[in-house]
């Protein structure tokens, strides 16, 4: 009997031996695994770090450059617009040269505009506006209350929208405030500021914008989207001159582009091209 436990000792003890060695060695390659793992993860963190602020440094310099874009586009407007009251001072110059010595030729008269460009799409009804283009006009003035009906035959009686654009000669100094009537959505952009948004379906609703200072003689975008879901459809554009009374705002200062037979007058800013995407 003891012969057999000493030989169960001696066969056991090598294998404890090598189990504590297989088991060390294990612990070991597990700290080494564990120690790799914190590391590799540690490094993609960073990484990933690095990758979201290289991103968002490119978001920023992609931001800047589209300024910078429209930037560009609103100088060569206006440098578009400079030169042409250069060449109505240069044609003023010639007549005032070419009149006999000693008279003054009466300066010509104000420019009489025409109103607004009025383009006019259809709309799927799904909240996209301005989708296709189906009628470009021109509207002697914003004052449309079409109920139920259409503003045209190629127009949907639901689910359209319009863009006016023109210019604003303004007829005398000071402030001015706007006044939209519309059911449903309205916006309404001045010398390229947006100045009333109400981008919403409501029944006919009136907003004011605050007073802008005009300066009389001067020329100003003006840009103005509508868009009519379903039911009633309303759009009306009003002012308040300085010193005025409320009332919509006559043809004879609106011009589908700039009037070019306007001396001393010019664009302070340009036809905005206002996105389609509602807020
Ligand atoms: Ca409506």
């Amino acid at each position: 009997m003891k012969t057999k436990r000493l030989l169960a000792i001696l066969l056991f003890c090598p294998l404890l031996a090598f189990a504590v060695g297989e088991t060390t060695g294990l612990q070991s390659w597990f700290d080494t695994t564990d120690a790799w793992i914190t590391s590799t993860s540690t490094s993609l963190t960073g990484a990933v770090a690095r990758l979201a602020a290289a991103e968002s440094t490119v978001a920023a310099q992609a931001a800047t450059t589209a300024a910078l874009q429209a930037t560009v586009t609103t100088q060569a407007a206006t440098a578009a617009a400079l030169q042409v009251t250069v060449g109505a001072l240069a044609a003023r110059v010639a007549v005032l040269e070419a009149a006999p010595p000693g008279t003054i030729p009466p300066p010509p008269p104000p420019a009489v505009g025409t109103g607004l460009t009025g383009q006019y799409y259809n709309d799927p009804g799904t909240g996209s506006f301005f989708t296709k283009l189906v009628l470009t006009r021109n509207d002697p003035a914003i004052n449309f209350s079409w109920v139920n009906g259409s503003p045209d035959p190629l127009v949907t009686p639901d689910n359209f929208s319009v863009r006016w654009t023109g210019v604003l000669l303004a007829p005398s100094t000071g402030n001015y405030v706007f006044r939209t009537d519309s059911d449903d959505g309205v916006r309404l952009w001045v010398n390229n500021v947006q100045v009333i948004n109400n981008w919403t379906r409501h029944a006919p609703t009136a907003d004011f914008s605050a007073p802008v200072a005009l300066v009389a003689g001067m020329q100003y975008s003006i840009g103005m989207e509508y868009y009519e879901g379903p039911g009633g459809a309303t759009c009306i554009l009003s002012w308040t001159p300085p010193g005025g009374v409320q009332a919509v705002i006559p043809k004879e200062v609106l011009f589908p582009s700039m009037p070019a037979a306007a001396p001393g007058a010019f664009v302070l800013g340009t036809p905005p091209r206002p996105g389609a995407t509602p807020p």
